[in-house]
């Protein structure tokens, strides 16, 4: 709530407000109140719903609410849960690593290009593995990009190949040393079995047995990545979900310069 009606600061607007013992917020402050979605495979009705609450007590919501239910079919049942919970986070002593880049626009990123680099700047992706999902690397590469903001394919100073999904890490290195790319961006988006760590670590091996993973700039993303675990995988970076190709390429074209790769 730092802008709009309460753009106050947080503390005058309420005094118990307490950042090391740290609550979801409802209607007042410290009221630990949640929302919480799921599907029970049953009919919907009295008894599922009488489920759907006993289930959220279990999981340590204070006197639970179905706040709506809808069948998803004969024996399926979608449920919204509201209730309130006592567990606190210190938030102080939270630390996340995150990606520390001063974010330009389009036009911002085309000009350091232009000034620091000198050439147009080679970015290859794809979903690799056996993933078959392309929305999240098409946002960020595809000319008409995603929510608003344009994909790496609109960036006059960069040249952007996008070889789609199921891409084979073999193939990607491949293509990676064909094109003489500056900037690989790997898409992840199945983690069942941790499957995405596996082909992750996979591309990381191959580029190190090419002797050019210290050549690329090497980027991950995809809903469950972040950027700890991006760089516990030898990443440079990772991005997840509210990320778009200004975020990526202002990352990426720094991370050239920086790392003298021109
Ligand atoms: C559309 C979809 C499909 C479509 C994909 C079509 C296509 N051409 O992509 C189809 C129907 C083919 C499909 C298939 C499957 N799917 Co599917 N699918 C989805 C769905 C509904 C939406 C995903 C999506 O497009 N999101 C929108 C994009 C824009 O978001 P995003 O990927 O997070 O991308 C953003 C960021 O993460 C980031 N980003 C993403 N990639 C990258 C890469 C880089 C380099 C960077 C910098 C950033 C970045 O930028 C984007 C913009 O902010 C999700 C559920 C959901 N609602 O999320 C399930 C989901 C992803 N699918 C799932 C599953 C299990 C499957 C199947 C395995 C199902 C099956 N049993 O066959 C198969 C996959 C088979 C395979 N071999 O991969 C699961 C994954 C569970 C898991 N954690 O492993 C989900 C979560 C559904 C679920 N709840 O179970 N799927």
């Amino acid at each position: 709530m730092s802008s709009g009606l309460y753009s106050t600061n947080k503390k005058e607007f309420d005094k118990t407000l307490d950042y090391s013992k740290l609550k979801p917020y409802g209607d007042t402050m410290n009221d630990g109140k949640v929302q919480l979605s799921f599907t029970l495979p049953v009919s919907d009705g009295d008894k599922a719903c009488e489920a759907a609450k006993l289930l959220a007590k279990k999981m340590g919501l204070e006197e639970p609410n179905v706040a709506y239910h809808s069948p998803l079919d004969n024996d399926f049942t979608y449920f919204v849960v509201y209730g309130s919970i006592n567990h606190t986070v210190d938030y102080n002593s939270i630390k996340v690593q995150s990606v520390d880049v001063d974010k330009m626009s389009m036009e911002d990123i085309n000009e350091y290009i232009k000034d620091n680099i000198k050439r147009k700047v080679v970015v290859l992706g794809a979903s690799t593995g056996s993933d078959a999902h392309t929305v999240g690397i098409d946002a960020i590469m595809n000319m008409k990009g995603y929510a608003g903001h344009y994909g790496l394919e609109r960036y006059e100073m960069i040249e952007a190949y996008n070889l789609g999904s199921q891409v084979l890490n073999e193939e990607f290195v491949k293509k990676a040393i064909e094109l003489k790319a500056d900037v690989l961006l790997v898409s992840q988006t199945v983690t069942q079995k941790n499957i995405h760590i596996e082909n992750l670590t996979e591309l990381v091996e191959l580029l190190e047995a090419e002797g050019i993973r210290h050549k690329v700039v090497l980027i991950c993303g995809g809903p469950r990545i972040t950027h700890e675990l991006a760089k516990e995988l030898g990443y440079d970076a990772g991005f997840g979900p509210g990320k778009y190709a200004d975020d990526v390429a202002s990352y990426a074209v720094t991370e050239i310069v920086n790392r003298k790769l021109i």
